[in-house]
């Protein structure tokens, strides 16, 4: 196999943070054993470790420098062409049996898995340092913070590491030296970038996660889509507790009143952008903070749901990043941001489509080559990416820290659909709320490979990310609200309906804050909303609408329930519930009947 990761020599000091947990240790020797590697790197998170990290991998062309007065301490990592996004065909949920992964997921039987998975790794590390990176996933101190372990032989596996999770000193202290206590196995292998050897493995029920093959961040930062979503649902399931694809933000009003608010839409539905936004002009006053920006814990206190952030940096899609679109974000990667296939200008600046200003004459596309703007390929890849601290981000919420949480006053689903589904409307309780999350959809996009543009049906935006059975976790929602005395208002949202001229009829971004506006306001209590059969609707006079240009029949198409669109609409409901096999509990059954009820009078 070629080596395409060749082995760093760290100075004494660097490289030598071996844990105190036996039970690590032995996990450690024998991937070390398996792999055979030529040196072991136990990484400390520390300044320095990284300055030489980031050296040795200017070295190796892992990553290149970008100009220091344009974008500080800043890097660009390209990826192997063939590997530039998630790919769900080769992510498997290994439970031992078929049932326990459900009919959503790609299952593959955990013992004959672990085999094949080992005989991949046997030697996969020759030449190359294996490092071993601790982690945490939430605050320092909340009750749901959990210890990871990450080794990989991808030195741009490790800089990103540091930037999406708490890396270092602080696990090993939250781990202690109880060789019994919970902490994730992942094992990540570049082997040789083959998308024939290619496999992203979990094992819910041994913590365990196995990668290889990739170099692509949702398939190898093992913290994020891996070990929060996919193990962290199954352990929230089991522990009482939700692991949900959802951004938190944070809305105070002018006179000081904030609630906070979680949203969960499908990859690349902006997600970043929502939890950034900066309302409009008319809302002088109003402040929106971010506590995350793509995944949600959340557990239950005094009745209510609080929730943390478990990330510590955000993994977000470039192209279409703008001031116009999202100022915060653009600010939060203008230094210290890990770009992956974005273009490359002539003075070491980073470009891609929808960046302000023109394009430059002439750039490096994401895939090394020359590109000008007569070039028919995108200069950076659709699905490139940031990676950039949380910290920098100018929004960021003052209790991202804490370790209870913020309080969830409404949960918002949301989806790309061009037609059917209103702008905005709530759920008339929890129940049916769990029944809009169990049937959203949305048009797919370049976040993970595969067709764009097609509807599928995406429960709570976690079809590719819930790590049991589909079924179980719809009963986990229900089961979750019956604890819940004070529970958060459901929403669902769609930013993207389409007039017939075939254009977008709300404006979005910024001007989402007008929707946000009136879901508070239901909250408090104080806004105003007609009974439809999909729900509690607002009329065009309970949005806030005034200072913006938009046109009464935009309004009304863009609140509009369509009976002829929502009969199609509940028939796909009925397919997909079909297609499950039977796991779909009877009380959503019941809100599909309800729901076709209530179009029919
Ligand atoms: C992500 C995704 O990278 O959902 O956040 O694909
Ligand atoms: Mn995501």
């Amino acid at each position: 196999m070629k080596n395409i990761a060749p082995a760093i020599f760290p100075p004494n000091g660097i490289g030598d943070a071996r844990p105190a947990n036996q039970g690590v240790l032995d996990w450690v020797h024998e991937i070390g054993k398996l792999t055979k590697p030529e040196n072991i790197f136990w990484c400390d998170g520390s300044e320095r470790e990284n300055e030489f990290l980031i050296a040795e991998s200017l070295k190796q062309n892992v990553l290149i420098k970008l100009n220091e007065r344009k974008v500080p301490r800043s890097y660009l990592h390209r990826s192997n062409p063939n590997d530039v996004a998630r790919v769900e065909r080769v992510t498997f949920i290994c439970t031992p049996t078929k049932e326990g992964a459900g009919p959503t997921n790609n299952w593959s039987e955990a013992a004959d898995t672990y085999s094949k998975l080992y005989g991949l790794l046997n030697g996969a590390m020759r030449g190359r340092t294996m490092f071993v990176v601790p982690y945490i996933m939430g605050p320092p101190d909340s009750p749901l913070t959990k210890v990871g372990f990450e080794i990989t032989d991808s030195k741009y596996v490790v800089l990103s590491m540091r930037i999406m999770t708490r890396m270092g000193e602080i696990a090993l202290k939250r781990l202690g030296d109880d060789p019994k206590a919970e902490w994730n196995r992942g094992v990540h292998s570049l082997l040789d970038v083959d998308p024939d050897r290619r496999f992203i493995c979990h094992f819910p029920q041994d913590n365990t996660i196995i990668s290889v093959g990739s170099g692509y961040g949702g398939n190898v930062l093992l913290s994020k889509k891996c070990l929060a979503l996919r193990i962290g649902s199954y352990l929230a399931r089991e522990q009482g507790w939700m692991a949900e694809h959802m951004l938190i933000l944070g809305v105070e009003s002018p006179e000081g009143k904030k609630h906070y608010v979680a949203a969960a839409f499908p990859s690349a539905c902006g997600k970043t952008n929502f939890a950034m936004l900066i309302p409009p002009r008319h809302f002088k006053g109003w402040k929106i903070t971010t506590v995350g920006d793509d995944i949600a814990w959340m557990e239950i206190r005094d009745g209510r749901l609080f929730a943390v952030n478990p990330e510590n940096g955000y993994f977000g899609v470039v192209p279409g990043t703008s001031y116009k679109s999202n100022p915060n974000a653009m600010r939060s990667i203008e230094h210290d941001t890990l770009y992956t296939n974005v273009a490359l200008t002539d003075d070491s600046d980073v470009w891609w489509e929808g960046k302000d200003g023109a394009p430059p004459k002439h750039a490096i596309d994401w895939r090394g080559n020359d590109w000008t703007p007569d070039s028919k390929e995108k200069a950076a890849h659709p699905n490139s990416r940031f990676a950039t601290p949380m910290r920098n981000n100018p929004a960021l919420d003052v209790d991202v820290e804490k370790g209870e949480g913020v309080p969830i006053s409404a949960i918002i689903f949301g989806g790309r659909r061009s037609d059917t589904v209103p702008l905005v409307y709530q759920a008339f309780d929890w129940t049916h709320g769990v029944y809009l999350g169990a049937t959203m959809a949305s048009e797919t996009t370049a976040a993970a490979t595969g067709a764009v543009g097609q509807v599928r049906r995406d429960p709570m935006a976690m079809l590719p990310f819930c790590g049991y059975n589909i079924g179980d976790y719809f009963q986990h929602w229900i089961d979750i609200g019956k604890r819940l005395t004070n529970p958060s208002l459901i929403f669902n949202v769609n930013w993207f309906r389409k007039g017939t001229n075939g254009k977008f009829l709300w404006p979005g971004f910024g001007e989402n804050m007008r929707v946000l506006k009136w879901v508070i306001d239901r909250c408090e209590g104080i806004g105003g909303a007609l009974e439809s059969p999909v729900g509690w609707l607002p009329s065009p006079h309970d949005l806030d609408l005034e200072e913006l240009d938009i046109d009464h029949k935009s309004v009304a198409d863009l609140l509009g329930v369509d009976h002829e669109e929502w009969q199609k609409e509940l028939a796909e409901h009925k397919k997909f519930f079909d297609s499950l096999g039977g796991v779909v509990p009877d009380e959503l059954e019941k809100q599909r009947e309800n729901l076709e009820g209530r179009l029919a009078e």
